[in-house]
């Protein structure tokens, strides 16, 4: 209707790392850019993440229940719930209870079950993080593990080689859990180590999707949430699951090549702030396969 603006809101529940570019500091300037509005729940506060040897870590888990609380008051309403990082398996109990007194009919649910990279876990995860996480999995409608989490949600060892019709079953074994779409990043591709692979499942219409694009010989933290941020600002504003896998591959492949060339520290996550204005380019090509 005229005069009645309506800008998209989103749950954002995640930390607040200081220095490094992950979680918080990622997902506000993305979604923003895209535009929608964040309203941060913090799930905790760090100095910088926990891939740097050292970090200060302060746990938020009893501050989570006095924000909703509050938000319950406020009758605050959202159209998209969207978690990553968490703190302790009690938040994995809190943020379940949120998706079910916030959860609406047209609520979009994005989960990213932050867990680990490289085959491990991150400092501060345990097996009963993964227990937890796999419950909540199973509420979302969108989940989008990376390889390592992958694994561990489905119990398996983890497996660097996997073919097409390896993936295909997990992901559909991941989405027989509950989530509508399970996506998974950072697949490398057998025999080219100069190219990545994001593999996806829509249980909807049973199609499996495939976005292969350069790899670049680094590893950036945060580019997990970032990857997450994009998929998700692209499906509120209406995209196709296909052309939103590829949105997000190609930004972060422009994050990665905008940072790759400089002697820098890794650990400091990409250039984001040298892209993000690309967020509002229109797509100049895409590369998406059915398998
Ligand atoms: O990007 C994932 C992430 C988020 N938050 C914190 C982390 C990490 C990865 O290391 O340490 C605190």
């Amino acid at each position: 209707m005229l005069g009645t603006v309506k800008v998209k809101k989103i749950a954002a529940i995640h930390d607040l790392s200081g220095v490094g570019r992950v979680s918080l500091m990622v997902v506000i300037p993305i979604l923003s850019t895209m535009g929608f509005e964040v309203c941060p729940l913090p799930t905790a506060v760090l100095s910088n993440h926990t891939q740097y040897p050292t970090f200060s870590f302060l746990d938020l888990t009893d501050e989570m229940e006095r924000i909703i609380a509050a938000w319950k008051t406020l009758n605050a309403q959202f159209d998209t719930i969207y978690s990553g990082y968490l703190g302790s398996p009690r938040q994995v109990h809190i943020v379940k209870d949120f998706i079910d007194d916030f959860r609406q009919k047209d609520t979009l649910v994005v989960v990213d079950p932050v867990l680990g990279d490289n085959g491990k876990l991150y400092t501060k995860m345990d097996d009963e993080m993964v227990r937890e996480m796999r419950t909540l999995v199973a509420k979302a409608d969108v989940v989008t593990p990376n390889l390592t989490e992958l694994f561990y949600l489905l119990d398996k060892p983890y497996q660097a080689k996997c073919t097409d019709e390896q993936l295909k079953q997990y992901l559909k074994e991941l989405a027989e859990s509950g989530p509508e779409i399970v996506i998974v990043t950072g697949v490398p591709v057998i025999d080219n180590p100069k190219m990545t692979s994001v593999y996806a499942y829509s249980r909807f219409n049973d199609q499996y999707w495939k976005v292969t694009c350069s790899y670049l010989p680094a590893h950036y933290p945060g580019t997990g949430d970032a990857y997450t941020s994009v998929v998700t600002g692209s499906l509120m504003q209406g995209d196709s699951l296909p052309i939103a896998l590829d949105r997000a591959s190609q930004f972060i492949l422009q994050g990665i090549r905008a940072t790759f060339g400089y002697q820098y520290d890794s650990r400091d996550g990409i250039l984001l702030e040298r892209v993000l204005p690309n967020l509002n380019l229109p797509m100049q090509s895409c590369s998406y396969e059915l398998i």
